[in-house]
């Protein structure tokens, strides 16, 4: 059995959302992942920042790879939107998905392996296209699936369960999404969920391609001493260069730190994102500043966390592409057949 149906009966007292809704209305099955696994902290950050920030579950579409991260959407948002597709080939599902619908929000859930080796090809073409999504890895560093061999985000010189150290160079999937182009980068550690939550809901509201890489200890094959991803190493060195405290296109905002410390965003959207700088010298909009900071840290071996790049005004693929306003499914004849003058005028611009 790969799922547990949770009861429907919940205490009548449990908070409500402004829209009448609890979290249990945004949880899903019980999770069958191992006990004390990170990527069942990021379904509860999931399921928090959705419930924060009233989501209607049925405007949510959540779509996955394969592998145990792959496996979460199930337990989460169990009245959403789901589809779990072929290893690495989330992203261009995601893709179609959003161009014949861009009225859902769409939340791409991947793991390591399912990113950044098979499927890092589609990765690379949905962030520089600009689809508006959230991308989150649910990073171990192993195919904690198929028994925990290194992953491409192994480090280099860190070592297997078994003592193997891995001779490879590693992928960075921060650096190469900053390389790509995406509009709303981060990372985040599934053991600290006061800085994930607010960048998921801040990376929801993002109008683009937003992309968090979240470190998620594979607790079964790769937390013990000399791996990079286990839980006490990622607390050791995390650095993290701000945090979000607060962000919301739907209620004022009120700032109550002193001047010089907190950063106001603004989106085209008019969604506003309130950072806390905590590294003084940190600019989340300088994209080369953010690339070299973090092959920096990265070299005296720290682990950057936080928003490390924001595009506040970026567009996504429907604005490049000019696509009509309406799901692909709400037009009608007339919308799709406009007649033969319309047809002579495109043949005409092509000749
Ligand atoms: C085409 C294909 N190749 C290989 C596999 C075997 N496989 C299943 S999950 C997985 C790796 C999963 O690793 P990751 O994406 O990091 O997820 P994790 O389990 O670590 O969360 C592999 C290689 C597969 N299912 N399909
Ligand atoms: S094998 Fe690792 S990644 Fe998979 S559920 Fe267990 S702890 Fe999590
Ligand atoms: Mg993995």
């Amino acid at each position: 059995m790969t799922y547990i149906v949770k009861p429907k009966f919940h205490h009548p007292a449990l908070p409500k959302n402004a829209l009448g809704y609890t979290h249990r209305d945004y949880e899903g099955s019980v999770s069958t992942l191992c006990a004390g696994c990170g990527h069942d902290s990021i379904s509860g950050a999931i399921i928090q920042a959705c419930f924060e920030l009233a989501l209607p579950p049925h405007r949510i579409a959540k779509l996955s790879g394969i592998g145990c991260s792959s496996k979460t959407p199930t337990y989460f948002l169990g009245n959403s939107h789901g589809f779990n597709s072929v290893h690495g080939r989330m992203p261009s599902v995601l893709t179609g998905a959003n161009l014949a619908n861009r009225d859902l929000i769409y939340l791409g859930v991947s793991g390591d392996g399912d990113t950044a080796s098979i499927g890092l090809g589609q990765f690379a073409h949905a962030l520089r296209r600009g689809v508006n999504m959230v991308y989150i890895v649910e990073n171990n560093g192993v195919y904690g699936l198929t028994k925990g061999q290194f992953s491409a985000t192994a480090d280099r010189g860190s070592k297997s369960k078994r003592g193997v150290v891995n001779t490879d160079n590693s992928i960075d999937l921060v650096a190469m999404a900053l390389q790509l182009g995406a509009s709303f980068v981060a990372r985040s550690f599934s053991g600290d969920k006061t800085q994930l939550v607010p960048l998921i809901r801040a990376a929801i509201e993002h109008p683009g391609a937003a992309f968090i890489d979240c470190i998620s200890p594979c607790v079964a094959f790769n937390n013990h001493p000399g791996s990079t991803k286990s839980f006490d190493y990622v607390r050791e060195h995390n650095e993290a260069v701000n945090r979000l405290d607060f962000m919301t296109p739907r209620e004022e905002i009120t700032v109550d730190y002193a001047p010089g410390t907190v950063e106001i965003v603004e989106q085209h959207d008019g969604s506003r994102l309130a950072l806390r700088k905590l590294a003084a010298d940190y600019d989340p909009h300088d994209r080369l500043a953010a690339m070299s900071y973090l092959q920096e840290r990265a070299a005296a071996g720290e682990i950057v966390t936080g928003l490390l790049y924001v595009e506040p005004e970026a567009g996504d693929l429907h604005t490049h592409l000019e696509t009509v306003d309406a799901p692909l499914n709400e037009l009608g004849e007339a919308e799709l057949c406009p007649g033969s003058a319309v047809l002579a005028k495109i043949n005409a611009s092509l000749r």
